[in-house]
């Protein structure tokens, strides 16, 4: 076994390369850029070396730098993680060529699985089947209609270099065949610099499960059973799990062995994944081959009770796979999610900022792998997923539950994050009866997205009554702006209602409250209820109109961060309203306290009504409405708007008697 090695990548596969490398005695060197200089990463790892700047074709891809760090160390072996210069066969020669193991296969193994249509060539020799297509040579625009024709349409236009469904086209009808061609030998040109296309016919709502396979230099090669990642978006896994539900017996080992074969064909050494497409009938297809470990290998481990890393490392240094597919049983179900900094709301854009909270979940069958910490922040320069939660059960349903009640415990503030749409993924009905294709978010998108008014509510009461209930924290807050930081005693003084406007999601609302003895009226626009809230240690319970919900709270300055079910609100207090119906004689209308004038409603003459609103002041962030206490007419009014006031001055007085109208 290796005494030392370097990890070239980031985030949370450089930690979880590095947790399986010390349980094995192997001392490991990071890499980072200036953006992650202070990361998890390098903290975990026993040395680190920085590359360069931020962006990764000056840190993570610079394969001198990374092969210079390495040798400088002391390093014995590379391994690549997932992404960056992980399937590059010139990184991997490159490593040979400097006398270091790559930590996968050759580099002819990446090079023969990097072209689709290559691949497709090769696994046809060794027996694994294909979807009917071509993938020849010949490309020209009357050649390729006629294979096209010959298989039937509707088929698909892939990018022979391609991944990730760039230059990928569904062509329907004949007569759309060469706009749609010419379309992706554009796309493909510009994203790979190679326009040739292979031909496949389309298949309709496929599954896509992959075999994952571990092979040694020695000849030896066994599956570790197969994953179903049909859940994605725009070709961005979101759920993987393990083993693919509802494959028959026959089917998974007939899918395993394929893979096997595929392995061996290409003296595959290492950990590498087959990528298949499963239809309705149960027929399966060789789709590409993936030469790295992957994202979700933590599935796999899960349901195998194997360490991929600790055999990656194993077979890297020369050991023979220590069992053979015999000694492999599949141990329950595992699923895993993939959480990224994302906006479900606004088209899943990605979203950056410092991570105020990171607080993830723990508990019995529950993993998380994450290179991520509260503090640390979500940069532009990388991949956007901060973390892995992989939950196992004795049954799918019990992975399925674990992993939905691990997200609803999962509390991240900073960066919008697709936690809530996760849960409603693993909670949906068509998830739980494992309906699973790839249209499986489209075809549910309105259940998965966007709040209900329902949701906005009850987070407006939470703030609204929050910020009354609140203790005054003078003791322990220097912010004299805070609405926490009010006088207390003002507040049990007045039995009015209290306006308190909130900031939420980009708009402002405003939540009338009127306390009686045990609850609070409400009314926020049309919404008229009652509700009362009980606070203890961060946890809030809202009862709303005989209804409970929880939520954990953290107040910071003028805002409240609120968690329930893997959601975050963000509440902004703007300021409160307060009716302030202690500052008059009747006659007189005296300021409250020192503050603000925020308006002026009425000049000297005008003829007022009870409970009309006079004027608005503003002191200590909140907002003082002073109404008149009944009929009268203007007789004097010296003030206007921006003048700033002391306690028991006389703002206005009021004529009364006079009868308006
Ligand atoms: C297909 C297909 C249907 N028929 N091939 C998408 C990414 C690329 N690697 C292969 N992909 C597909 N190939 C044929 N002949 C449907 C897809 C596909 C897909 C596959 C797996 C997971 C999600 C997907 C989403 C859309 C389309």
């Amino acid at each position: 076994m290796f005494k030392k090695i370097l990890i070239a990548n980031r985030g949370e596969i450089s930690c979880r390369v590095t947790r399986s490398a010390h349980r094995l005695g192997v001392r490991t060197v990071a890499v980072y850029s200036d953006a992650d200089a202070t990361a998890m990463h390098v903290e975990r790892a026993d040395e680190a070396v920085r590359l360069g700047p931020a962006p990764s074709r000056e840190s993570y891809l610079c394969v001198d730098k990374i092969i210079a760090a390495a040798k400088a160390t002391g390093a014995e072996a590379i391994h690549p993680g997932y992404g960056f210069l992980s399937e590059n066969a010139g990184f991997a020669q490159a490593c040979r060529d400097a006398g270091l193991v790559f930590i996968g296969p050759s580099p002819d193994a990446i090079t023969a699985m990097g072209s689709k249509s290559g691949a497709k060539t090769l696994m046809e020799k060794a027996g694994v089947p294909l979807i009917p297509g071509y993938h020849g040579d010949e490309q020209n625009d009357a050649f390729l209609l006629e294979k096209a024709l010959e298989m039937g349409f509707p088929v698909l236009l892939k990018a022979s270099a391609g991944g990730g469904g760039k230059g990928m086209r569904a062509v329907h009808h004949e007569s759309e065949f060469t706009e749609a061609l010419h379309g992706a030998q554009r796309e493909a040109m510009n994203a790979f610099g190679d326009q040739r296309m292979l031909i496949e016919k389309l298949l309709l709502e496929p599954r896509h499960v992959e075999v994952q396979v571990l092979a040694d230099r020695h000849g030896n090669a066994v599956y570790v059973f197969d994953r179903d990642c049909s859940i994605q978006r725009r070709h961005q896994k979101v759920v993987e799990e393990a083993p693919a539900p509802g494959l028959s017996a026959e089917l998974r080992t007939a899918m395993g062995e394929a893979a096997v074969r595929a392995a061996k064909a290409i003296s595959y050494e290492g950990a590498g994944t087959l990528e298949f497409l499963v239809d309705k009938n149960g027929q399966f297809y060789f789709m590409e081959m993936n030469t790295r470990l992957q994202v979700e290998h933590p599935v796999s481990e899960l349901i195998s009770g194997l360490d991929l890393v600790e055999w990656q490392l194993r077979v890297a240094s020369g050991e023979p796979l220590g069992f053979d597919q015999g000694d492999l049983r599949v141990k329950g179900h595992a699923i895993e999610v993939r959480l990224y900094a994302e906006d479900p709301d606004s088209g899943f854009l990605p979203s950056t900022g410092t991570l105020r909270h990171f607080d993830m979940p723990a508990g019995e069958g529950v993993r998380v792998d994450t290179g991520y910490r509260t503090g640390d922040s979500v940069s532009v320069y990388y991949d956007p997923m901060m973390a892995k939660v992989i939950a196992w059960g004795e049954t799918r349903d019990i992975a399925a539950q674990r992993l939905a009640d691990a997200l609803r415990k999962t509390r991240i503030a900073g960066v919008k994050h697709n936690t809530g749409f996760l849960v409603k993924v693993l909670s949906h009905p068509a998830f739980l009866a494992a309906g699973l294709s790839t249209h499986f978010i489209e075809e549910h998108h309105a259940d998965l997205l966007s709040p209900s008014e329902n949701d906005k509510t009850a987070l407006l009461l939470l703030g609204a009554v929050y910020t009354l209930q609140t203790p005054h924290p003078a003791a322990n807050s220097n912010d004299h702006c805070s609405p926490w930081s009010r006088l207390q005693g003002f507040r049990i003084a007045q039995h009015d209602e209290s306006l308190i406007r909130i900031s939420l999601q980009g708009e402002t609302h405003e939540v009338a409250l009127t306390p009686s003895r045990t609850h609070y009226e409400y009314a926020i626009g049309e919404h008229r209820g009652e509700c009362a809230l009980t606070l203890k240690e961060g946890l809030a319970c809202l009862i709303r109109d005989s209804h409970l919900t929880s939520f954990h709270v953290v107040s910071t300055g003028n805002r409240l961060d609120v968690f329930a079910h893997g959601e975050h609100a963000e509440l902004g207090f703007v300021t409160h309203t307060h009716e302030s119906s202690s500052a008059s004689d009747g006659r007189h209308y005296n300021a409250p306290m020192n503050g603000r004038i925020v308006s002026v409603n009425v000049s000297k003459g005008d003829a007022v009504k009870e409970g009309d609103t006079l004027l608005v002041m503003e002191a200590m962030k909140m907002e003082h409405r002073i109404r008149a206490h009944g009929n009268g007419v203007i007789a004097t009014i010296d003030i206007v708007a921006g003048d700033l006031v002391s306690e028991g001055q006389v703002l206005v007085e009021l004529e009364s008697g006079a009868t308006p109208e």
